[in-house]
């Protein structure tokens, strides 16, 4: 079968996402071993319109992925596709469509929905179909659609809309149990040499030579303004010997000089994540720097673990602090304290790890007191890079419902504008003006940045100037945008 993966444009500068997308290596990866033939055409870096790709190559499934403010690239994307394709069946995947099903399964361009963990789903709509094609070749996506036809009802894990125009959602497909029979995210499908580093963890990275992988999938947690709640909740580890041959791949196949680790929570199980550190040391694979993009559980971050993580090679970790406030910490759900958060940074400095944090202004509840707990909290940890975000309640999420239920006032006008890079705030309840948010927000950067004793320390640390390069990289890709929204949007929809 012809399999074409698609991922539509960021609404954000290129140099902000420049890494494949590992959700389509991993789906190319597992249509490469079902002996399918495999394309991915990224919208951000590709050259020749897609409409040429679909028109010279056929393919005869489309997978699209999409998160929030991707979503309407996607669906333009499935429109190009369908005009020169129209009987090319078009998936669409990623966390929005997964928590808000039916509004992508209504469009006319958008065949079926995935929800959720996608590889097993992906590959059982690929060989039904093509099971389906091969007895006729003729078979309409009508057809292929119709609950009379029994084609698509064993298919767990998708939302299409009938032809009837009912929308139908299959059951839920169930987590994948042993993350080990996946096979590794299919770099040779991605044009590498245009793709640069998502966040420095060396001063210079060669094109092509920084990678990401997920050594665990899942967070049992269910923080209330976080996405994952529509992902998998069981937390899954692969082991450390899997871990670490994808190092080993990684580095002896690819070249990598750094390694970006996107698990939610790899943490979780501080046992694996010690065993693993060994195996990297003991296999001689600490040689390449790697970082942890997102936060790790504070309330597991012991020095002993930290210090381990270190010598096999880790240069920095994150912590999603999020609130400098009390009683806010404890109504987001994210079981920690600030006592353990306090501690975790102590730690991690402590064995001379880089740190980030991760904050956020205009939590439902902030009021101008609590926000300046935030910045005063983030002031008080010191982080190499503190991270203010927005509060941009996303569809799926708990602050979502609050948000609605409560009368606040949603401020963005689509979906293009779900991206928190930006100053703006994105939704109003109560005495939360966007007013007050925006100005707590600019007022974080400038408290954090300009204290006096910090641009000393950082103005006569010998590592700001001989790392220049990466500490620039860093806050460009961590703190601040390149362009506003405003002035990208022209370049986006240009099609
Ligand atoms: C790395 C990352 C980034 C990188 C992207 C790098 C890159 N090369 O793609 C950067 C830092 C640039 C980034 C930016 C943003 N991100 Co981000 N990011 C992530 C992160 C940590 C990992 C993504 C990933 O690779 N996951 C691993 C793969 C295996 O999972 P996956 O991509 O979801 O794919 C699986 C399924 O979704 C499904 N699937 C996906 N696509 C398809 C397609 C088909 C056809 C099928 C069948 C299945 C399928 O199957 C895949 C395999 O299981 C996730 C959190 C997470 N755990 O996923 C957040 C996450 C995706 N990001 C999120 C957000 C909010 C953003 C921003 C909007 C934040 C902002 N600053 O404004 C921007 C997006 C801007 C934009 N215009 O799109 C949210 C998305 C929420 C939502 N409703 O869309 C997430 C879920 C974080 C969270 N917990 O809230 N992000
Ligand atoms: S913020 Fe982190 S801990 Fe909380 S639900 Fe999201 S991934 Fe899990």
């Amino acid at each position: 079968m012809r399999v074409l993966l698609i991922i539509p444009r960021f609404q954000l500068p290129i140099e902000t996402r420049t890494t494949p997308q590992l959700g389509i290596a991993y789906l190319a990866a597992l249509s490469e071993r079902n002996g399918d033939e495999v394309r991915v055409y990224d919208q951000d870096i590709e050259d020749v319109p897609l409409e040429d790709v679909v028109r010279q190559y056929q393919p005869e499934i489309v997978g699209i992925t999409s998160n929030t403010p991707q979503v309407k690239q996607g669906w333009l994307a499935a429109r190009q596709v369908k005009s020169v394709a129209p009987n090319t069946v078009v998936v669409q995947g990623g966390p929005h469509v997964s928590a808000l099903p039916e509004e992508a399964a209504a469009r006319p361009e958008i065949d079926i929905v995935a929800r959720g963990e996608g590889e097993m789903t992906w590959l059982e709509l690929c060989n039904t179909i093509a099971h389906a094609r091969a007895g006729n070749s003729n078979l309409r996506i009508s057809d292929i659609l119709d609950p009379q036809n029994k084609i698509l009802n064993s298919v767990r894990g998708i939302t299409y809309q009938t032809p009837q125009g009912k929308i139908k959602h299959n059951g839920e497909r169930p987590a994948i149990d042993s993350l080990e029979e996946l096979p590794f995210p299919a770099y040779k499908y991605f044009k590498l040499e245009r793709y640069t580093s998502l966040q420095p963890a060396v001063d210079t990275v060669e094109r092509g030579k920084s990678f990401s992988m997920m050594t665990s999938r899942g967070c049992p947690y269910r923080c209330t303004f976080c996405s994952q709640s529509v992902m998998a909740e069981k937390w899954r580890g692969r082991s450390p010997e899997s871990v670490a041959a994808e190092f080993a791949h990684l580095i002896h196949d690819w070249g990598a000089q750094e390694i970006g680790i996107l698990d939610d929570s790899a943490n979780i199980d501080r046992k694996r994540m010690r065993a693993m550190c060994e195996k990297l040391i003991a296999e001689n694979l600490n040689t390449v720097p790697w970082i942890l993009i997102n936060g790790i559980r504070a309330n597991l971050a012991d020095t002993e673990t930290l210090q381990l993580m270190k010598e096999a090679g880790c240069k920095r970790v994150a912590f999603g602090v999020e609130t400098g406030d009390e009683e806010i910490l404890e109504s987001i759900d994210k079981r920690v304290t600030h006592d353990q958060i306090r501690e975790a940074f102590r730690n991690a400095k402590q064995v001379k790890l880089e740190t980030v944090g991760f904050f956020i202004i205009g939590l439902p509840g902030d009021t101008e007191e609590t926000m300046n707990k935030t910045i005063e909290f983030a002031c008080e940890l010191d982080p190499v890079v503190a991270n203010f975000s927005m509060m941009t309640p996303y569809p799926g999420t708990k602050v979502w419902e609050q948000v609605h239920r409560n009368g606040g006032r949603m401020l963005m006008k689509d979906w293009d504008d779900y991206v928190f890079f930006e100053g703006k705030a994105r939704y109003e309840l109560g005495t939360l003006t966007a007013e007050l948010q925006e100005r707590k927000w600019k007022e974080a950067y400038r408290r954090f940045y300009m204290r006096p004793q910090r641009v000393f320390k950082t103005l006569t640390r010998a590592s700001t100037w001989k790392h220049l390069p990466r500490t620039l990289g860093m806050a460009s890709k961590l703190i601040l945008p390149k362009m506003t929204k405003d002035e990208i949007k022209p370049m986006l929809y240009q099609h």
